[in-house]
């Protein structure tokens, strides 16, 4: 059974309308879903706040190729715009991890380089499978390490739910 861990985020548009889309283009593979959060924005580039959630996802007969390209095809499906990195974005979907496998291409490095500093990737991933494991430890021990200021960056949003 190939499981992917998928992040997924939107800051410009219809940002809940993103997210949904993103989870209702998955629909054929996602085993589980969590909570909505909404994040302030993550890196150097100045902008809004994004929404950001975690889709686990099975496929037994996928690989992490497979999963790439059906990541970046609901990018795409989003009129996702590559204007810069780190930029705003109506969907960006991140592969966070496959099967706890390590790839190094540059194309698709996993697990994600970012995903175990990061609390827009780690509280919606704990919140959906409080066993999840990165190689640098259990997801729940490196929530516990994120700075406060990191942890209230991430803020539970009750009222959007992706089903
Ligand atoms: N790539 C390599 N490994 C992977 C992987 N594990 N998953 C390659 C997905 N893609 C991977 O990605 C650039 C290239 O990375 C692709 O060609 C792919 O083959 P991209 O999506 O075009 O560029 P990007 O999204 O700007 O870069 P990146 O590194 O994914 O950006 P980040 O680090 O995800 O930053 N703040 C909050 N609060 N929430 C967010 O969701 N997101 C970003 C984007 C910034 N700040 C944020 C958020
Ligand atoms: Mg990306």
């Amino acid at each position: 059974m190939s499981v992917a861990v998928l992040s997924i985020g939107s800051n410009l548009g219809d940002r809940f309308g993103h997210l949904r889309a993103a989870a209702r283009l998955m629909r054929d593979w996602v085993i589980a879903v969590s909570p909505v959060y909404e994040t302030a924005p993550w890196g150097p580039v100045r902008q809004g706040p994004y929404l950001n959630a975690v889709l686990i996802a099975a496929d037994p007969g996928a690989g992490p190729r497979d999963w790439l390209s059906r990541a970046q095809a609901v990018e795409q499906a989003e009129h996702r715009v590559r204007e810069r990195r780190w930029g705003p974005r109506t969907l960006d979907v991140d592969l966070i991890d496959i099967d706890g496998a390590r790839h190094n291409d540059p194309q698709l490095t996993l697990p994600h380089p970012r995903a175990a500093q990061r609390a827009f990737v780690l509280v919606p991933w704990l919140a959906v499978d409080p066993r999840a494991t990165l190689p640098s430890g259990p997801v729940a021990a490196l929530v516990d390490q994120l700075p406060p200021a990191q942890l209230q960056s991430v803020q539970l949003r009750a009222d959007l739910v992706l089903v």
